[in-house]
């Protein structure tokens, strides 16, 4: 197949599943035209496969605001016309769904189905927010297929967006070949020089995160036990984490590492993962951790209970239970329960979640809808 894929490149984990998806499609012979702003982050080689198409929108001075979702429609329909692609996959609801429609509407009456992945944020947010309601329900609505990234949002998508509407749920899902424990004792030590327990958060450090909830439970855990902390990420709540970490008095047992390029290789070196987020509607940290054999804590919100089975690799809290937390921090940690939390992980990770078995219900939903009659929804 020839597949268009849109997504936000830089930033947040749509555009890494985006990337990773379309990476696997290309090794899986497919031919892969990813159209975005700028090359996506995680995007390592181009080659026969996969090719990358940027969108210019030209800024004018009346635009005080350059409209992208034009230039992206506009440059979509020119990629789909020199390279016949046979559908477009959009990351993220807003505004790609909506640029992939005005594609479609632009290029008939040649064909060009449109599917849309929900990852979260496009609905639980920005989706329901009043000034983009309308427009992500109608982007889902006209959309050829939709999936969500766990049954918690396509429930919550089907309650608040479109009870008639039919989605797909299509899990995250990683590549437990690449993605898994290496051994890198020298950079364990740099942290954790006299054996300390290694706790890790990876984000981008939004509100919706709680990181100062990471560092109060981190505090509580390094009274009882020798335990570091590292933060793995960047944004806007960075300053008021760091200030707290200060006031703690912890600061030399938290390393704010800022964004990394192999996360792979520092969750190697952790033992629990903490991610206490508001919302989260998959939890794509969560599984890069497991892959890597490390357990997680969580707050029981959105998808991640369909990831974390308390008791088994990890353990979930109400959100904002900072004592729970701390204590089920230390019950994983413990020499005794630690070596079966992180089989666990790992095996809960390549079990439900591995690259070689998310990938084909992709290809597969691809041809039942281009198999579909195109259907012009109300
Ligand atoms: O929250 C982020 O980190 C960014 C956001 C995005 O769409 O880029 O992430 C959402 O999509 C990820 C990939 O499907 C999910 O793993 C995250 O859980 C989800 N974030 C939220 O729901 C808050």
């Amino acid at each position: 197949m020839k597949i268009g894929i849109t997504c936000y490149p830089t930033y947040g984990g749509s555009g890494i599943v985006a990337t990773e998806l379309g990476q696997e499609l290309a090794r899986r012979s497919h031919e892969v035209h990813f159209i975005s702003s700028s090359l996506p982050l995680r995007l390592m080689e181009l080659g026969d496969h996969i090719f990358y198409h940027e969108v210019e929108p030209m800024s004018y001075p009346l635009f005080e605001h350059v409209p992208y979702d034009l230039a992206l429609a506009t440059k979509t329909v020119d990629v789909v016309q020199t390279h016949g692609l046979d559908l477009l996959h959009v990351h993220y609801a807003i505004p790609h769904s909506i640029s992939g429609y005005l594609a479609r509407e632009m290029l008939r009456p040649r064909r060009l189905p449109i599917i849309t992945t929900l990852h979260g944020t496009d609905i639980t947010l920005v989706g329901r927010d009043h000034s983009y309601l309308s427009a992500t329900r109608f982007g889902i609505r006209q959309s050829d297929g939709v999936t969500a990234v766990s049954e918690f949002l396509r429930k919550a998508t089907l309650r608040e967006f479109c009870s008639d509407c039919e989605i797909r749920t299509i899990p995250n899902f990683i590549d437990t070949q690449r993605v898994r424990r290496l051994a890198s004792p020298e950079l364990r030590a740099r942290f954790a020089p006299h054996g300390e327990k290694v706790l890790v958060h990876l984000s981008n450090f939004r509100p919706l995160k709680r990181i100062t909830d990471v560092i109060r439970v981190f505090e509580r855990v390094q009274r009882e036990i020798p335990a570091v902390l590292i933060m793995i990420g960047d944004g806007v709540e960075r300053s008021n984490a760091q200030h707290l970490v200060r006031e703690l008095g912890i600061s030399s047992k938290v390393f704010f590492v800022g964004m990394v390029g192999m996360v792979e290789s520092y969750l190697s070196v952790c033992d629990l993962m903490l991610l206490l987020s508001e919302t989260e509607s998959f939890g794509l940290a969560a599984l890069e951790a497991m892959a890597c054999e490390v357990p997680v804590v969580a707050t029981d919100v959105g998808g991640l209970p369909e990831l974390v089975s308390p008791g088994c690799n990890g353990h979930l809290y109400p959100l904002g239970d900072i004592d729970g937390m701390a204590q089920g921090a230390l019950e994983i940690l413990d020499d005794s329960n630690l070596k079966r939390f992180m089989k666990n992980a790992r095996r809960c990770a390549v079990k439900s979640f591995s690259i070689d078995k998310i990938v084909p219900r992709y290809e597969d939903y691809y041809r039942e809808v281009l198999q579909g009659e195109p259907c012009p929804c109300p």
